[in-house]
């Protein structure tokens, strides 16, 4: 049997449109920082089925494959010639209901027992090929690091940066809501790219700023990382909101928080920036130096925050810890930059 982990990754350029559906080969370049499988991880284990069918589990529940998993496991069958029937068992470490899209991680590590079980002769790029016929961003879960995922065939992500050259940046995680969202990514995506009129423009602002992202990675010159991450997120979430029907994914707390970071960024020298995917929650992405600065300072706009403190683990609490009603976080993630993808094969009797 053979079971992998991935983890979720947070896009700093987003994927956002998709030129041609059925494969998820993206409209535009993609980059990403690969969270920790250590603070956030799907899981899947891959063996032979004891009948004809394959057989799926999602959480421990009997479940349908969906349409997304089937492209997987043709793909698959097709490129080894390997169609014995399987059983497939996914879980994530997070609950479903945290709030955080677990399509990237869980389709990685989908893609990584598939080939590790069928095919592991085959190389992490086709890992990540497989991995984005299930979910597009999935791509990038595969890979630790800072990773670039190309919208140029054979639209396969490779990692720019490795997590060691990256191991003082950590990414907060501020979950808001664990609500479902109204409008899907792949539908808010068709909406904006058949609606927005500066979604024309969108392929160009995002390969602008990725390259600019990449050099100013490879300077270290942070304060332009995390005004790019913030300008691109604010870019994506203007054409959702100029599309046909209006599509908002940011909340009244998503506002907040975007207000919080403005005011550390003016007050400190732009040490951390903002990013939100389809929905309110926020990823703030800084250095563990200023942890405490950063955490200090959105403590004050969103007081609930001291009762995650203990998860927060570089972050040395000044005040005593209160306990707070939960009013608005109603979950937190604090990440380093992970490895990505680790498979194991196991004997089974
Ligand atoms: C991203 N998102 O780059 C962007 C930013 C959401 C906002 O990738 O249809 O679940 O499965 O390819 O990968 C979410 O889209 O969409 C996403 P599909 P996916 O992370």
């Amino acid at each position: 049997m053979s079971q992998c982990r991935a983890p979720p990754n947070i896009a700093l350029i987003k994927y956002w449109g998709k030129s041609d559906d059925l494969i998820n080969a993206p409209h535009n370049d993609s980059l990403s920082l690969t969270l920790d499988t250590n603070v956030l991880c799907s899981t899947c284990m891959v063996q032979p089925s004891s009948t004809d069918e394959d057989l799926f589990y999602l959480n421990d529940q009997p479940s349908p494959i969906s349409s997304r998993l089937s492209r997987q496991l043709l793909h698959i069958r097709q490129k080894t010639g390997n169609s014995q029937s399987l059983l497939i068992k996914s879980s994530n470490n997070f609950p479903t209901a945290a709030g955080l899209a677990s399509s990237a991680s869980g389709y990685a590590a989908m893609a990584g027992a598939l080939t590790h079980f069928l095919c592991p002769s085959l190389d992490p790029d086709h890992c990540s090929i497989l991995a984005r016929l299930g979910s597009g961003s999935a791509s990038r879960s595969i890979h630790g690091g800072l990773v670039r995922w190309s919208s140029s065939h054979p639209f396969s992500a490779l990692q720019v940066l490795p997590a060691e050259q990256l191991e003082s940046l950590r990414v907060l995680v501020l979950v808001f809501s664990g609500e479902e969202k109204e409008i899907g990514s792949s539908q808010g995506m068709k909406i904006t790219a058949e609606t927005c009129a500066s979604f024309k423009t969108r392929k160009e602002r995002a390969h602008n700023r990725l390259e600019k992202m990449i050099d100013s990675f490879k300077s270290q010159n942070w304060a332009s990382v995390f005004e790019l991450t913030m300008n691109d997120s604010d870019d994506l979430h203007q054409m959702c909101r100029d599309s046909t029907p209006s599509i908002n994914y940011l909340s009244s707390s998503s506002i907040k928080l975007i207000n919080s970071v403005q005011r550390i960024n003016s007050l400190f020298n732009t040490i951390c920036g903002y990013t939100f995917d389809a929905g309110p929650n926020g990823f703030v992405i800084f250095h563990k130096e200023n942890i405490n600065v950063v955490v200090d300072e959105i403590s004050k706009d969103f007081p609930d925050l001291n009762s995650y403190y203990h998860l927060i683990n570089d972050y040395e609490a000044k005040s005593s810890v209160t306990e707070t009603e939960h009013t608005e976080i109603i979950n937190v993630y604090y990440s380093s930059i992970g490895d990505g993808l680790t498979c194991n094969h196991y004997q089974t009797k």
